[in-house]
Protein backbone atom coordinates (compact mmCIF):
# COMPACT_ATOMS: atom_id res chain seq x y z
CA UNK A 1 0.00 0.00 0.00
CA UNK A 2 0.75 3.57 -0.37
CA UNK A 3 2.78 4.05 3.31
CA UNK A 4 2.94 7.82 2.59
CA UNK A 5 -0.52 8.85 2.66
CA UNK A 6 -1.57 10.58 6.12
CA UNK A 7 -2.95 8.52 8.70
CA UNK A 8 -6.60 7.50 7.85
CA UNK A 9 -9.18 8.50 10.49
CA UNK A 10 -12.63 8.00 8.32
CA UNK A 11 -15.03 6.13 7.85
CA UNK A 12 -15.26 6.03 4.21
CA UNK A 13 -11.34 6.70 3.91
CA UNK A 14 -10.54 3.09 2.95
CA UNK A 15 -12.46 3.08 0.00
CA UNK A 16 -11.24 6.29 -1.20
CA UNK A 17 -7.77 5.38 -0.65
CA UNK A 18 -8.73 1.91 -2.66
CA UNK A 19 -9.60 4.41 -5.61
CA UNK A 20 -6.53 6.14 -4.90
CA UNK A 21 -4.40 3.01 -5.25
CA UNK A 22 -5.74 1.88 -8.34
CA UNK A 23 -5.24 5.02 -10.08
CA UNK A 24 -1.83 5.25 -8.58
CA UNK A 25 -0.77 1.95 -10.19
CA UNK A 26 -2.71 2.69 -13.84
CA UNK A 27 -1.19 5.80 -14.59
CA UNK A 28 2.21 4.51 -13.13
CA UNK A 29 2.70 1.81 -15.30
CA UNK A 30 0.77 3.89 -18.04
CA UNK A 31 3.52 6.53 -17.37
CA UNK A 32 6.55 4.00 -17.54
CA UNK A 33 5.68 1.63 -20.82
CA UNK A 34 4.54 4.84 -22.29
CA UNK A 35 8.13 7.20 -21.84
CA UNK A 36 10.02 3.60 -21.91
CA UNK A 37 8.38 2.97 -25.20
CA UNK A 38 9.41 6.27 -26.23
CA UNK A 39 13.68 5.99 -25.27
CA UNK A 40 12.96 2.43 -27.05
CA UNK A 41 12.12 4.17 -30.24
CA UNK A 42 14.34 6.93 -30.21
CA UNK A 43 17.22 4.46 -29.73
CA UNK A 44 15.89 1.94 -32.33
CA UNK A 45 15.22 4.83 -34.84
CA UNK A 46 17.51 7.47 -34.46
CA UNK A 47 19.40 9.20 -37.56
CA UNK A 48 21.74 6.49 -39.00
CA UNK A 49 24.01 7.33 -42.53
CA UNK A 50 22.26 6.21 -45.56
CA UNK A 51 18.86 5.82 -43.84
CA UNK A 52 16.52 8.64 -44.82
CA UNK A 53 13.20 9.21 -43.15
CA UNK A 54 9.88 7.81 -44.10
CA UNK A 55 6.76 9.71 -44.57
CA UNK A 56 3.72 7.77 -42.88
CA UNK A 57 0.18 9.22 -43.54
CA UNK A 58 -1.19 6.40 -41.19
CA UNK A 59 -4.37 5.75 -43.09
CA UNK A 60 -3.39 2.26 -43.21
CA UNK A 61 -5.18 -0.13 -40.26
CA UNK A 62 -1.34 -1.24 -39.05
CA UNK A 63 -0.61 2.50 -39.46
CA UNK A 64 -3.80 3.32 -37.88
CA UNK A 65 -3.42 1.07 -34.94
CA UNK A 66 -0.85 2.83 -32.93
CA UNK A 67 -3.69 5.45 -32.17
CA UNK A 68 -6.30 3.34 -32.26
CA UNK A 69 -5.35 0.82 -29.46
CA UNK A 70 -3.83 3.27 -26.77
CA UNK A 71 -6.96 5.49 -27.03
CA UNK A 72 -9.07 1.61 -26.79
CA UNK A 73 -6.81 0.92 -23.63
CA UNK A 74 -7.26 4.16 -21.79
CA UNK A 75 -11.02 4.30 -22.53
CA UNK A 76 -11.35 0.51 -21.12
CA UNK A 77 -9.38 1.60 -17.82
CA UNK A 78 -11.29 4.96 -17.68
CA UNK A 79 -14.40 2.85 -17.27
CA UNK A 80 -12.98 0.45 -15.08
CA UNK A 81 -11.98 3.48 -12.65
CA UNK A 82 -15.32 5.18 -13.07
CA UNK A 83 -17.12 1.37 -12.22
CA UNK A 84 -15.11 0.71 -9.02
CA UNK A 85 -15.69 4.03 -8.25
CA UNK A 86 -19.32 4.56 -8.29
CA UNK A 87 -19.86 2.57 -5.20
CA UNK A 88 -17.79 5.37 -3.30
CA UNK A 89 -18.50 8.03 -5.14
CA UNK A 90 -22.58 7.94 -4.42
CA UNK A 91 -21.62 7.07 -0.80
CA UNK A 92 -19.68 9.99 -0.06
CA UNK A 93 -20.96 12.71 -2.67
CA UNK A 94 -24.32 11.14 -3.62
CA UNK A 95 -26.27 11.21 -0.48
CA UNK A 96 -25.40 12.31 3.53
CA UNK A 97 -26.10 10.03 6.16
CA UNK A 98 -28.34 12.36 9.00
CA UNK A 99 -26.24 15.12 10.36
CA UNK A 100 -24.95 14.66 14.20
CA UNK A 101 -22.97 17.93 14.06
CA UNK A 102 -24.20 20.38 11.83
CA UNK A 103 -21.56 23.40 11.17
CA UNK A 104 -20.82 26.12 7.95
CA UNK A 105 -17.49 26.75 7.11
CA UNK A 106 -16.52 29.84 5.18
CA UNK A 107 -13.63 30.30 3.10
CA UNK A 108 -12.29 33.61 2.58
CA UNK A 109 -8.66 35.01 1.79
CA UNK A 110 -7.03 33.68 3.70
CA UNK A 111 -9.00 32.14 6.25
CA UNK A 112 -11.54 29.48 7.58
CA UNK A 113 -14.38 31.05 9.45
CA UNK A 114 -16.42 27.93 11.20
CA UNK A 115 -19.78 28.82 12.33
CA UNK A 116 -21.98 26.91 15.36
CA UNK A 117 -25.56 27.27 15.31
CA UNK A 118 -25.44 26.63 19.04
CA UNK A 119 -27.52 24.76 21.57
CA UNK A 120 -30.81 25.73 19.89
CA UNK A 121 -29.73 24.31 16.68
CA UNK A 122 -31.00 27.51 14.46
CA UNK A 123 -28.50 29.49 12.12
CA UNK A 124 -28.72 33.27 12.44
CA UNK A 125 -29.38 33.74 15.84
CA UNK A 126 -28.01 35.47 19.13
CA UNK A 127 -25.91 31.79 20.05
CA UNK A 128 -24.11 31.34 16.73
CA UNK A 129 -20.97 31.03 17.32
CA UNK A 130 -18.32 31.99 15.42
CA UNK A 131 -14.45 30.56 15.35
CA UNK A 132 -11.21 31.11 13.57
CA UNK A 133 -9.30 28.26 11.82
CA UNK A 134 -10.90 25.86 14.51
CA UNK A 135 -13.40 23.43 13.63
CA UNK A 136 -14.48 20.92 17.03
CA UNK A 137 -16.28 17.80 16.19
CA UNK A 138 -16.89 14.58 18.13
CA UNK A 139 -15.75 11.63 16.85
CA UNK A 140 -17.82 8.99 15.57
CA UNK A 141 -20.31 11.22 15.04
CA UNK A 142 -21.77 12.59 11.13
CA UNK A 143 -20.33 15.76 10.83
CA UNK A 144 -22.04 18.13 8.13
CA UNK A 145 -20.35 21.17 6.79
CA UNK A 146 -21.95 23.31 4.28
CA UNK A 147 -19.62 24.91 2.74
CA UNK A 148 -19.80 28.87 1.12
CA UNK A 149 -16.76 31.19 -0.09
CA UNK A 150 -17.01 34.84 0.52
CA UNK A 151 -14.15 35.99 -2.71
CA UNK A 152 -12.84 33.57 -4.63
CA UNK A 153 -12.57 29.79 -4.72
CA UNK A 154 -11.28 27.76 -2.13
CA UNK A 155 -10.43 24.00 -1.31
CA UNK A 156 -11.77 22.76 1.55
CA UNK A 157 -9.48 19.82 2.28
CA UNK A 158 -8.94 17.27 5.11
CA UNK A 159 -6.42 15.25 3.96
CA UNK A 160 -6.81 12.94 7.34
CA UNK A 161 -10.55 12.27 6.53
CA UNK A 162 -10.20 11.96 2.59
CA UNK A 163 -12.79 14.89 1.98
CA UNK A 164 -11.76 17.37 -0.37
CA UNK A 165 -14.23 19.99 -1.32
CA UNK A 166 -14.69 23.39 -3.42
CA UNK A 167 -16.12 26.79 -1.72
CA UNK A 168 -17.24 28.25 -4.23
CA UNK A 169 -18.54 32.19 -3.92
CA UNK A 170 -22.20 31.91 -4.41
CA UNK A 171 -23.14 28.30 -3.71
CA UNK A 172 -23.88 26.55 -0.45
CA UNK A 173 -21.96 22.88 -0.85
CA UNK A 174 -22.69 20.16 1.70
CA UNK A 175 -20.03 17.45 2.81
CA UNK A 176 -19.62 15.27 5.46
CA UNK A 177 -17.47 12.84 7.06
CA UNK A 178 -17.13 10.32 10.13
CA UNK A 179 -13.81 10.97 11.94
CA UNK A 180 -12.94 7.85 14.20
CA UNK A 181 -9.64 8.89 15.91
CA UNK A 182 -9.70 11.87 18.44
CA UNK A 183 -6.46 14.17 17.49
CA UNK A 184 -5.88 17.71 15.96
CA UNK A 185 -5.31 17.65 12.20
CA UNK A 186 -4.90 20.16 9.39
CA UNK A 187 -7.30 21.89 6.99
CA UNK A 188 -5.10 23.34 4.42
CA UNK A 189 -6.64 24.99 1.88
CA UNK A 190 -5.81 23.43 -1.53
CA UNK A 191 -7.12 25.81 -4.10
CA UNK A 192 -4.69 28.28 -5.02
CA UNK A 193 -6.20 31.74 -4.32
CA UNK A 194 -4.15 34.47 -3.60
CA UNK A 195 -0.67 35.53 -2.27
CA UNK A 196 -1.77 34.53 1.21
CA UNK A 197 -3.02 30.88 -0.13
CA UNK A 198 -0.03 28.91 1.57
CA UNK A 199 -1.01 30.16 5.29
CA UNK A 200 -4.56 29.53 4.58
CA UNK A 201 -4.92 26.73 7.42
CA UNK A 202 -6.88 25.58 9.50
CA UNK A 203 -7.57 22.85 12.31
CA UNK A 204 -9.59 20.25 12.76
CA UNK A 205 -9.86 18.56 16.76
CA UNK A 206 -11.73 15.09 17.23
CA UNK A 207 -12.36 15.33 20.87
CA UNK A 208 -13.77 12.29 22.44
CA UNK A 209 -17.70 12.92 23.29
CA UNK A 210 -17.12 13.63 26.69
CA UNK A 211 -14.48 16.54 25.78
CA UNK A 212 -16.50 17.66 23.14
CA UNK A 213 -19.45 17.96 25.47
CA UNK A 214 -17.00 19.73 27.83
CA UNK A 215 -15.85 22.07 24.76
CA UNK A 216 -19.64 22.87 23.58
CA UNK A 217 -20.11 23.58 27.66
CA UNK A 218 -17.04 26.02 27.79
CA UNK A 219 -18.22 27.94 24.66
CA UNK A 220 -21.96 28.32 25.40
CA UNK A 221 -21.44 28.86 29.30
CA UNK A 222 -22.62 32.69 28.65
CA UNK A 223 -25.43 31.74 27.42
CA UNK A 224 -28.20 31.61 30.00
CA UNK A 225 -30.19 28.37 28.14
CA UNK A 226 -26.87 26.46 28.00
CA UNK A 227 -28.37 23.15 27.93
CA UNK A 228 -26.67 20.58 30.58
CA UNK A 229 -25.61 18.65 27.67
CA UNK A 230 -23.56 18.52 24.66
CA UNK A 231 -25.86 19.71 21.86
CA UNK A 232 -24.56 16.95 19.38
CA UNK A 233 -28.08 17.04 17.37
CA UNK A 234 -29.37 20.23 16.18
CA UNK A 235 -33.07 20.47 16.95
CA UNK A 236 -33.72 21.09 13.23
CA UNK A 237 -34.65 18.66 10.85
CA UNK A 238 -32.47 18.34 7.81
CA UNK A 239 -35.72 18.98 5.30
CA UNK A 240 -36.98 21.31 7.58
CA UNK A 241 -33.89 23.42 8.08
CA UNK A 242 -33.03 23.34 4.14
CA UNK A 243 -36.45 24.87 3.56
CA UNK A 244 -35.53 27.33 5.92
CA UNK A 245 -32.02 28.32 4.24
CA UNK A 246 -33.99 28.31 0.66
CA UNK A 247 -36.60 30.94 2.28
CA UNK A 248 -33.79 33.33 4.06
CA UNK A 249 -31.97 33.16 0.41
CA UNK A 250 -34.95 33.85 -1.71
CA UNK A 251 -35.52 36.79 1.09
CA UNK A 252 -31.83 37.82 0.62
CA UNK A 253 -31.86 38.14 -3.33
CA UNK A 254 -35.57 40.11 -2.84
CA UNK A 255 -33.54 42.25 -0.10
CA UNK A 256 -30.93 42.90 -2.99
CA UNK A 257 -33.65 43.81 -5.53
CA UNK A 258 -35.68 45.97 -3.40
CA UNK A 259 -32.20 48.12 -2.81
CA UNK A 260 -31.35 48.12 -6.30
CA UNK A 261 -34.88 49.42 -7.34
CA UNK A 262 -34.01 52.39 -4.51
CA UNK A 263 -31.01 53.14 -5.69
CA UNK A 264 -32.12 53.30 -9.00
CA UNK A 265 -35.56 54.92 -8.53
CU1 LIG B 1 -6.25 28.79 -0.95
Amino acid sequence: MLSWLPENVSTYGADIDSLFTLIYYITGIAFLLAEGLLLLFLLLYRRRQGHGATYVAGDRLGELAWVLVPCALVLALDLWIDARGAETWAKVKGSAPPADVRVRVVGKQFNWEVFYPGPDGVWDTADDRRLENELHVPVGKVVEVLLESQDVIHSFFLPHLRLKQDAVPGRKIPAWFVATKPGRYEIPCAELCGFGHSGMKGWLTVHTSEEYSAWVQRQWATFPHAPATAPAVPRLARTQDATQTKERDSSDSSLFLERRRRERG
